[in-house]
């Protein structure tokens, strides 16, 4: 059976705490467990979460319906199709959770989730978020820069790049038992950043979204979103954050490094091998849309690529 939350027009982002207690009593009542189980939990998915907007960073196109970018996602931990996550994301348990942040730093530190919440003041950005497979969605996040929390840890003159490391664990992650399809990614996901790009101010450490704590199969209880990268850059339930002098791995450039490379930039002129990224569509509508150079973020985002070749370094 497929998950629903009851449906949200654009109109109407900020569900009640009320209203979404009323959901999961309804997903209670057709035999789905999955409500009761996340309101049990500290925090629980649907939980709000105050933020403050940040009129300097929102995409002027209308929201995405709550339902879509909660039900259509990826999320190969929980499987490869886009209704899995939202499926069999309760086994995610989200508290408690740790974030170590280590590498090339004067004061690595392992920060609680609570800490982390704190580091600095959540805002809400909009954002758009565009995936390889060339769809989008635009989505209220709630965070703040990631740059506030490496500040922390004082990265070294050396520190070049910022890898993250999802949680590996097949009990909650079904999709990492070997079997379930085991061999499609080299566990645990990870990700990276150069360090002027994890630093940038537009780079999100994400907690929410629609005015609530993220849920479970938007990458619970922290991942970063980075606007002007396929959506794949955006690491999901991050474990580890590590700075290093050398280029991290990535999940799917190991996986087929010949269509997902290093940067990953929103590249209209760069082509996937098996299709064009030339258009999208933004889930919701019928109409394809023209993709935008770096998601429309070439003003703030170019200059840290200048010199080059973005064929290559696609
Ligand atoms: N750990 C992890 N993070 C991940 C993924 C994943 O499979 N595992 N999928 C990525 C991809 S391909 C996309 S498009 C976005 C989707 O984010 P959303 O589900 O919140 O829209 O998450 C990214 N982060
Ligand atoms: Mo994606």
């Amino acid at each position: 059976m497929r998950l629903r939350y009851s449906d949200v027009t654009p109109e109407k982002l900020y569900l009640s705490r009320r209203e979404l207690m009323a959901g999961a009593i309804a997903l209670a009542a057709i035999g789905c467990d999955v409500g009761a189980e996340a309101t049990a939990a500290p925090m629980p998915a649907g939980a709000p979460l105050k933020a403050t907007p940040n009129a300097a960073y929102r995409v002027q196109d209308a929201p995405t319906k709550f339902d879509a970018a909660t039900t259509y996602n990826n999320f190969y931990e929980f499987g490869v199709n886009k209704e899995d996550p939202a499926r069999l994301g309760q086994t995610l348990k989200p508290r408690p959770w740790h974030v170590q942040v280590d590498g090339l730093c004067a004061k690595p530190k392992t920060f609680d989730i609570e800490e982390v919440l704190k580091v600095a003041p959540l805002e809400e950005r909009i954002y758009s978020l565009r995936c390889v497979e060339a769809w989008s969605m635009v989505i209220p996040w709630i965070g703040y820069p990631l740059a506030a929390l490496l500040k922390q840890v004082e990265p070294r003159p050396g520190a070049k790049y910022v890898e993250f490391t999802t949680l590996k664990d097949p009990e909650q992650f079904p999709g990492q038992k070997p079997g379930f399809f085991g061999g499609t990614l080299d566990w645990p996901y990870t990700e990276g950043l150069r360090l002027d790009e994890a630093m940038h101010p537009l780079t999100l450490l994400t907690v929410g979204m629609y005015g609530q704590v993220l849920p479970n199969q938007n990458g619970a209880p922290v991942r970063v979103v980075i606007p002007w990268k396929y959506g794949f850059k955006s690491a999901k339930s991050i474990v580890r954050i590590r700075l290093t002098d050398t280029e991290p791995k990535t999940a799917w450039n190991k996986a087929a490094p010949q269509e997902y490379g290093f940067y990953s930039n929103v590249n209209p002129k760069v082509d996937h091998p098996r299709w064009s990224q030339g258009t999208e569509r933004r889930i919701g509508e019928f109409r394809r849309r023209t993709t935008l150079m770096f998601n429309g973020y070439a003003d703030q985002v170019a200059s840290l690529y200048t010199g080059m070749d973005l064929k290559k370094n696609y």
